[in-house]
């Protein structure tokens, strides 16, 4: 009989926090629907306010945890700030193959991760409603491709509505980011989460600048 645990194992090896970010209409919500319940429906359409949903996933043997940020309305504004970006390890840039302003924009939603987002956040670039007649196309695959090079990131197109490449998406930008946590965690760097008991933090100087982080 086997003993029971000390205390209770966490749900997952990895916790990953990502963001969809791209202009309205591009399909942020219906990708996200799509991965996380498999599902998608064209009246998922919610007002401003950001939504989150999670999915745990297996990558070569370990849980990975996603939890999926959901912007609706906020780029309107202009207000996407960075608490929004705070603890983002990765982020997806969706712009929509027949609309070629949502591309273009694809320069400006990088301008302001750059300020907003820590510098090591890993980026994928989304084409998506590549299911829509090819009349329809406003933007090649080579431009979406030759924008991701541009920037040394991976590229997609997909389609919420056919599920093309959805999977694929997610699980690419979590497996860069789980190889970057795990190569971080081998060097024991300082980007490892570490929860401190309080009279050890105290004791080394370290608990109160970082204190006010870990509210959650
Ligand atoms: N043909 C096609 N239509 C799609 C696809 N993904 C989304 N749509 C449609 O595009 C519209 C906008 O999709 P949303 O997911 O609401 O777009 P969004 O990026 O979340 O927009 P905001 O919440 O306003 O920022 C809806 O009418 C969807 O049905 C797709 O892959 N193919
Ligand atoms: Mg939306």
């Amino acid at each position: 009989m086997a003993a029971p645990p000390a205390r209770a194992r966490a749900d997952y090896d990895y916790l990953i926090k990502l963001l969809l970010i791209g202009d309205s209409g591009v399909g942020k919500s219906c990708l996200l629907l799509r991965f996380s319940d498999g599902s998608f429906t064209t009246s998922f359409i919610t007002t401003i306010g950001i939504d989150f949903k999670i999915r745990t996933i297996e990558l070569d043997g370990k849980r990975i945890k996603l939890q999926i940020w959901d912007t609706a309305g906020q780029e309107r504004f202009r207000t996407i700030t960075t608490a929004y970006y705070r603890g983002a390890m990765g982020i997806l840039l969706v712009y929509d193959v027949t609309d070629e302003s949502s591309f273009n924009n694809i320069r400006n939603w990088i301008c302001n991760i750059e300020q907003h987002a820590s510098d090591n956040v890993n980026k994928i670039l989304v084409g998506n409603k590549a299911d829509m007649d090819e009349s329809k196309r406003a933007v090649p695959t080579a431009k979406g491709q030759a924008l991701a090079d541009e920037y040394g990131i991976k590229f997609f197109e997909t389609s919420a509505q056919t599920n093309l490449n959805v999977e694929q998406v997610f699980f690419s930008i979590a497996r860069d980011i789980k190889q970057r946590l795990a190569e971080t965690d081998t060097k024991a760097g300082d980007r490892t989460i570490k929860i401190n008991k309080p009279d050890q933090a105290a004791a080394d100087g370290t608990a109160a600048p970082k204190s006010a982080c870990c509210g959650s």
